[in-house]
């Protein structure tokens, strides 16, 4: 991507969220709002990642490019999502859960599209790998939803949602991805994909514990929604902004080391 045409993305990025900032302007954030203050944090901390990630695409080789690309993308769209959420909650004390759903339909898809393209970049990778991920995804995310916003029972939400996640991780840690990335990346490749399957198994099981205190541990949901919004926040620092740092990270060492060949 071009450097003017990415001034324009980003600028175009920036005033879309006007709006979305007038609107939040007419509810006050209560000093003692601990939740709300941590939508308002993570909302500023995804606008920051996304101007870094879509300026540091200037500095990485053409095939890095892409994946950084798609970082700035999940913190967007993860970013104009927050202040919605932001809102409903400083509004009404509720949970928002079918924004948290949408951003996670677009998102969660975008993060696993990452692990098809960082081994893309340096081979030849069949579609079945990135169809297997996006089954898994949708699974997960359907029954989670399902069982949040009381299509079905809290519990088989749960188990489906479970189930789905599980798919994925087989497909990382032992299923062709896997193999592909252990038989033909190079080192930092290797490495950066490692540590990118343990977010999605260590960083990922915080939702799931989020579900649980939230909807299965018998108080009523309503009560249970503070701990609930905090822990999900929390899971998306080091899911959306921390994961795409990894990704950077590998980008930018990449490229300086091809460049000092
Ligand atoms: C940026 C947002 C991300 C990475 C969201 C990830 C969400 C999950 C890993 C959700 C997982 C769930 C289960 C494993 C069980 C059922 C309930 C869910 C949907 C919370």
């Amino acid at each position: 991507m071009s450097k003017f045409r990415l001034k324009w993305l980003s600028l175009g990025a920036g005033v879309s969220f006007i709006p979305a900032l007038a609107q939040a302007a007419t509810e006050n954030l209560r000093s003692d709002d601990y939740v709300g203050i941590s939508f308002w944090l993570i909302s500023m901390a995804l606008v920051a990642s996304t101007a870094f990630f879509f300026l540091e695409t200037q500095r990485v080789a053409g095939k890095w490019k892409t994946s950084l690309t798609v970082s700035g993308l999940v913190t967007l769209v993860a970013a104009v999502h927050y202040f919605y959420m932001r809102d409903v909650w400083v509004a009404t004390g509720a949970t928002p859960t079918v924004y948290r759903y949408i951003d996670w339909l677009i998102t969660v898809p975008l993060l696993m599209v990452e692990f098809y393209l960082i081994l893309a970049a340096v081979t030849k990778v069949p579609g079945g790998v990135f169809w297997r991920l996006m089954i898994g995804t949708m699974v997960m995310l359907i029954g989670g939803y399902a069982g949040e916003a009381g299509y079905a029972g809290a519990w088989p939400g749960f188990i489906v949602g479970m189930l789905g996640w599980a798919y994925i991780l087989y497909e990382i840690f032992a299923g062709q991805a896997s193999k592909i990335n252990a038989a033909e990346s190079p080192e930092s490749v290797q490495s950066a994909f490692k540590l990118m399957r343990w977010i999605v198994t260590i960083g990922w099981a915080i939702y799931p514990i989020g579900y649980f205190v939230g909807y299965l541990m018998g108080q009523d949901p309503a009560n249970s929604s503070a701990a609930l919004n905090v822990i999900y926040n929390l899971a998306d620092v080091l899911n959306k902004i921390a994961f795409g740092v990894i990704i950077w990270t590998v980008a930018t060492s990449e490229t300086d080391r091809a460049a000092a060949k």
